[in-house]
């Protein structure tokens, strides 16, 4: 038997993690000292899993994985079922894995995979957080976990977020790249190339202008809001200056809805009140 453990015996990398140490299977990493089981009946215990083999391979503890469940529907009382099982045999947990499925009690077993993530964005406010206010500008990221949507998705230039607001400065060095032009217009020539009147249209629009009177030119009058709104979905990130965004790959349209110079009103096509 020794000798067909060893089929299964792969690389223990020499890392440790919490004093566990993990191995590496090419891209697949996995915890050497334990796996996860599902009993397929309720009320699991280590006497469901023969005193032999728990013997033989050592098995020191066994947990709920989802200890934290307390309610008892359907789909709970399945999730009990499912146990972390760790041991202190040198065996590798593919091994236990196929001489647990075995037993007559275990509905499935699988090693206890671990997930690296990939992406940390090298932005300065975010890389380090040094000061309690850059902890404060980077906060919303970590409430909504962004860094593991990360590694999913980043978002994409096809995406084109309208910035209702302020305006945005799209001259911002952490903004410039991720703003939108508009591919169908020319700059600058009296004409709306595209056909979508409005004229000269590049990055957008500026509904409430100088005084009420529409413009072609929906930049910020002043750092306020529209910029920050815009920074904090797309602003350029991992590019080592300013802050980290959501999804940074998405382009910026700046609608500036805001007359310039006056705040805490609003203005839209249909109405306007001062
Ligand atoms: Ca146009
Ligand atoms: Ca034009
Ligand atoms: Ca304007
Ligand atoms: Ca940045």
């Amino acid at each position: 038997m020794k000798f067909k453990a060893v089929i299964f015996w792969l690389v223990i990398v020499s890392i440790n993690l919490a004093q566990s140490k993990i191995i590496q299977d090419g891209d697949t990493y996995y915890f050497a000292d334990r796996i996860i089981v599902k009993y397929k009946n309720s009320q699991p215990s280590l006497g469901k899993i023969s005193n032999q083999f728990a013997n033989k391979f050592g098995i020191t503890e066994e947990t709920e994985t989802y200890s934290n469940i307390k309610d008892e529907s359907t789909e709970s009382n399945e999730l009990k079922k499912i146990h972390t099982l760790k041991f202190s045999s040198p065996f590798n947990p593919i091994y236990i894995i196929k001489e647990i499925k075995k037993q007559k009690n275990i509905e499935w077993a699988e090693p206890h995979y671990l997930y690296e993530l990939t992406f940390d964005p090298n932005d300065q406010v975010y890389d380090t957080l040094v000061t309690y206010e850059d902890s404060l500008k980077m906060m919303h990221l970590k409430v909504i976990n962004a860094k593991q949507a990360w590694d999913i998705n980043q978002g994409s230039e096809d995406v084109i977020i309208a910035i209702v607001d302020t305006g945005i400065d799209w001259l911002h060095e952490d903004l410039a790249d991720n703003i939108w032009n508009n591919p169908g217009e020319i700059d600058n020539n009296g004409i709306d190339d595209d056909g979508n009147g409005y004229i000269d249209d590049i990055r957008g629009w500026d509904f409430g202008g100088l005084s009420g009177t529409p413009d072609n030119n929906p930049n910020e009058d002043r750092a306020d809001h529209g910029t920050h709104v815009a920074g904090l979905a797309s602003a350029v990130t991992n590019n080592g200056i300013g802050i980290a965004s959501i999804g940074f790959n998405t382009k910026l349209m700046a609608v500036k809805t805001s007359i310039d110079n006056i705040r805490n009103r609003w203005y839209c096509s249909y109405c306007i009140r001062l």
